[in-house]
């Protein structure tokens, strides 16, 4: 158990090195990158679908990057946007690392890119504990998921920027409790910003977009109160689950980015620098 443990944190401290040096590359690339993760199906591509097109006319050239663990059908329904886009085949992992990113951003996206979308494989337990050298981490969920979601996934929920509950055209028909819902989010990331949208009805697109180009433009995104630890719960590739303490406490410090000895966070995707 110790051992994989070890092996576990050793692999989430060199995500996390390669990840602290990606931000540091793209920000000289004058792109920020906006991680986006959810559940299977919550509609992260179609929200995708309206931002590219959205950024564009607000004169921010995006590009996206998608993963899947199979098929290029994101990758065709994001194109449409007339946006640069790249599909990932994650070969079988259940996430992105940051290793895999910094491959595909060798020569691309364009040089004129501002915001590089990348949407994460559909899955809240093992993408979250995986840094991609984002700015901006967006976790969402759909109304017809449970208001629970929230503290049955605390790490993705609590390591979130911006909190965005999806679907919302069908949320009297799902019967869902948006009280219940924010009290689940509060729990696990108190003071985070919930944005209710709609891909159908293009509700929230907007105020979305707005945050996410306020982050372009230097606004520091909200800071994960669970920023600095390791939590409790990982599904892990290998089949099984363990658990183990926060091991250290060191959140990375806005105002000091790369201050970590090691001039990289040991955080897994959390706390993310404002720019
Ligand atoms: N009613 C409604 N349906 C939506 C909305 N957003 C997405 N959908 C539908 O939900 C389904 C899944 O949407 P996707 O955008 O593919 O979801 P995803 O999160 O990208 O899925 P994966 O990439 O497979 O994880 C599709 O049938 C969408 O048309 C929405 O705001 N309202
Ligand atoms: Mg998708």
């Amino acid at each position: 158990m110790c051992r994989v443990v070890d092996v576990r944190q050793a692999v989430l401290a060199r995500n996390d090195g390669l990840a602290a040096g990606l931000r540091r590359e793209l920000d000289g690339r004058g792109i920020t990158a906006v991680n986006l993760l959810s559940s299977p199906g919550s509609g992260k591509t179609a929200l995708l679908e309206l931002l590219l097109a959205r950024a564009a006319g607000r004169g921010v050239p995006p590009a996206a990057l998608t993963a899947d663990l199979a098929t290029e059908n994101d990758a065709r329904r994001l194109a449409r946007s007339g946006a640069p886009v790249k599909q990932v085949l994650t070969g079988g992992l259940c996430h992105l690392e940051a290793a895999q990113m910094r491959g595909h951003l060798e020569g691309w996206p364009p040089e004129d890119t501002r915001v590089l979308f990348v949407e994460n494989v559909g899955n809240l337990v093992c993408p979250a504990a995986y840094d991609l050298g984002e700015t901006l981490r967006v976790v969402l969920m759909s109304v017809t998921e449970g208001e629970d979601k929230p503290v049955k996934y605390p790490t993705a929920f609590g390591l979130a920027n911006l909190v965005v509950l999806s679907k919302a055209d069908l949320g009297e028909a799902a019967g869902f409790d948006g009280d219940a819902f924010a009290e689940s989010v509060e729990r696990v990331n108190p003071g985070v910003e919930v944005l209710h949208t709609s891909a159908r009805t293009g509700q929230g697109v907007d105020a979305l977009l707005d945050r996410v180009l306020a982050v372009c433009e230097g606004a520091r995104p909200h800071r994960p109160p669970l920023a600095g630890r390791h939590l409790s719960e990982h599904r892990h590739e290998h089949g099984h689950e363990h658990s183990h303490e926060p091991s250290h406490g060191h959140p990375r410090d806005h105002e000091h980015p790369h201050a970590h000895p090691g001039g990289e966070s040991a955080l897994p995707g959390a706390g993310l620098p404002a720019r």
